[in-house]
């Protein structure tokens, strides 16, 4: 069962954290679906206060190991690129064992990060503005080319493993736990229909024809923080899922995401469509922000990735609505199917618009060349 932090869980966390000072005010945000997040107002200032999912995360502190060394590793990279490593990465506290986390009495994990003043955005306002997004979790990828991946831990085995996603969402269905299987057998379908073509990535990652690298694996817009006019990527935010895997992942989850014309949760499921100029803008700024490291195979495969990344997101939305809605917060009943139909109506446009998108990497590829 999914139970929200007391008043009382969320002070006794932060006072262990004695160099933030004494609470003033918190306030909840409700943007992810994992962690449970504060903004705190304290006596030294502002910061990020954050408990993370069991569920999601069943080892929390190998997670916090792959974050301790991830910003450590950028820290010293942005210090010798000139950069401010306090406004342009996440920066964790100590608490008062020198630990950069809190394991608390019922096992949970605290983590307090330094706050980075800026703004994050749910849609992007224009191509521009998303392009710099792509710039920006380009470079995040590019920044961790020399990350000694062998030392990251797997936190969320086959998180982006598609075809391990499908069996899931298919073990769902057939359990049927909560009887929702009846309310929604045409979306069901629709993912049955498809399940011939999510091997791509896999099997690419198993031959070796596509590399694996170290990637984010949850590149929403609202990841990344901008500056407080939206027009400057300051930091990548959410390390929690910072793994090794595919650039396809990286690229194709920001497509879902970004080039969607509504949000993840659009009910009316008429106005969801998927916008090529937002791709195009986000497949330029993602090939320069990586600082030409993709391979051409890898680019040819970003409408793939795209649509990909849209199917495994509605699946795992699907599954865990079936499931009783375990693992993503939900704000009313229905929120899971809600965000799966989204996915599946983007999805759809994506395939009626396949070959446009074919034919704007062509010619992306053509320009570099
Ligand atoms: C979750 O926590 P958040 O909101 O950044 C999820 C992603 C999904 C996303 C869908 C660890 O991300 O994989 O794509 O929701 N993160 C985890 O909005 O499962
Ligand atoms: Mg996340």
């Amino acid at each position: 069962m999914k139970t929200i932090p007391t008043d009382a869980m969320i002070r006794a966390a932060v006072a262990r954290f004695s160099s933030v000072g004494e609470i003033r005010s918190y306030q909840r945000l409700e943007t992810g679906h994992i962690n449970d997040t504060y903004v705190l107002t304290t006596t030294e200032g502002k910061f990020l206060l954050q408990r993370l999912s069991p569920i999601a995360f069943k080892d929390p502190i190998k997670v916090m190991e792959n974050i301790i060394g991830v910003t450590h590793f950028l820290n010293l990279r942005i210090q010798a690129e000139g950069g401010d490593p306090l406004r342009e990465c996440l920066n964790l506290v100590q608490n008062d064992d020198g630990d950069f986390y809190e394991i608390d009495e019922e096992g949970y994990c605290w983590r307090i990060y330094l706050f980075i003043e800026g703004k994050t955005f749910d849609m992007p306002e224009n191509p521009e503005q998303f392009r710099l997004a792509a710039e920006a979790f380009g470079r995040f990828q590019y920044l961790l080319t020399e990350y000694p991946s062998q030392t990251l831990h797997e936190t969320i085995p086959h998180f982006h493993d598609t075809p391990k996603r499908f069996k899931d969402f298919e073990a769902a269905v057939k359990a049927d736990k909560k009887g929702r299987v009846a309310t929604c057998q045409g979306i069901i379908q629709e993912a049955f229909d498809r399940k011939d073509k999510i091997n791509v990535i896999v099997d690419g990652l198993k031959s070796g024809s596509l590399p694996l690298r170290t990637t984010h694996n949850d590149t929403k817009l609202n990841n990344v923080m901008f500056d407080s006019t939206g027009t400057k990527p300051l930091a990548i935010l959410d390390l929690d899922t910072v793994m090794p895997g595919s650039a396809l992942y990286d690229f194709g989850d920001s497509i879902r995401f970004g080039a969607n014309t509504c949000l993840e949760d659009e009910k009316d499921t008429a106005k969801i469509h998927f916008s090529l100029p937002m791709f195009e803008a986000y497949a330029k700024g993602f090939v320069h922000g990586a600082n030409h490291s993709l391979t051409e195979h890898e680019i040819r495969l970003f409408p793939y990735a795209g649509w990909l990344m849209t199917y495994e997101c509605g699946i795992r939305f699907l599954a865990d609505y079936l499931e009783g809605d375990v693992y993503f917060h939900v704000a009313y009943p229905e929120h899971n199917l809600v965000r799966a139909l989204d996915q599946f109506a983007l999805l759809k446009d994506m395939e009626v618009h396949k070959a446009d998108a074919d034919e704007i990497i062509v010619k992306l590829l053509q320009e570099e060349k």
